[in-house]
């Protein structure tokens, strides 16, 4: 295919510097020799805010060849935002990527779609890639359909957002996130299929061809070859399975 294969390990909010990077080390360890070694799959790790400068430091010591990327970031670039983290900082300490909109920041942090677009915004201007989340409810689900409402949060993410821009979308389900119970290879399809329109819509054609648009929610080893046969599913963003070595290893060297 055209799009490199992304597999997003989602620390949320588990693993202090110290336990960051014996997981690191072990993953690597755990990864020799396999395909993101040869290029043929990008493995990314997002872990707390604390942890991340102490994982560049062993990327870069090691030459670990994982991406690194921040589950948050503010929509401001400086100023009195006590509490805030600049996408500046990220960009500075090597992130390539970072989360935005994650349904648990939706859910108890009350980010709205126009706060979710602000932050894209904030991301694209420090060069950082946004990893767009959405995903609907199961009484979403149960009232408007799978699709509706991850489409209605990706167009109000994208707006103002320039043809060509590099982005990643997240499709994350939230009935199924931590719940055990992912969605079926063909249900992630069809929205991802859609989310890809609205890509296109958005960004352009050309571009919509080229972003990685990732399934998550309950992503194990188990799961994950299915939905890596999907032609709209370009990897997984991965919560539980990546804090365990070889669940996660067994995800990134998954055979479709
Ligand atoms: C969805 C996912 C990672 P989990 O939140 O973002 O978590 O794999 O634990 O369902």
């Amino acid at each position: 295919g055209r799009r490199l294969p992304l597999i997003a390990g989602n620390w949320k909010m588990n693993l202090d510097h110290l336990q960051a990077v014996a997981l690191v080390q072990k993953l690597h360890w755990a990864l020799k020799d396999a395909k993101h070694e040869a290029g043929t799959v990008e493995l990314a790790v997002f872990p707390p805010f604390t942890d991340i400068r102490t994982v560049q430091t062993l990327l870069d010591a090691d030459k670990i060849p994982f991406s690194l990327g921040a589950q948050d970031l503010s929509a401001h670039d400086s100023g009195a935002y006590t509490g805030e983290v600049s996408g500046q900082f990220l960009a500075k300490l090597d992130c390539r990527y970072v989360i935005i909109g994650h349904s648990e920041r939706r859910a108890y942090h009350h980010e709205s779609d126009e706060v979710v677009a602000a932050k894209v915004q904030a991301a694209l201007r420090h060069g950082l890639v946004p990893v767009i989340c959405v995903g609907e409810t199961a009484e979403d689900l149960e009232e408007h359909g799978a699709s509706a409402v991850p489409v209605r949060q990706l167009t109000a993410a994208l707006n103002g957002v320039a043809a060509g821009a590099d982005i990643v979308v997240a499709y994350e389900p939230v009935w199924a996130i931590g719940s055990g119970q992912a969605a079926t290879p063909e249900q992630a399809q069809d929205v991802c299929a859609k989310l890809r329109e609205v890509t296109a819509a958005a960004i352009g054609g050309d571009a919509a061809d080229r972003t990685r648009i990732l399934y998550g929610g309950s992503v194990k080893s188990g799961n994950i070859a299915g939905f890596m046969r999907e032609p709209d599913v370009d990897g997984a963003l991965v919560g539980g399975a990546s804090l365990v070595v070889d669940e996660f290893a067994a995800i990134v060297r998954y055979q479709k």
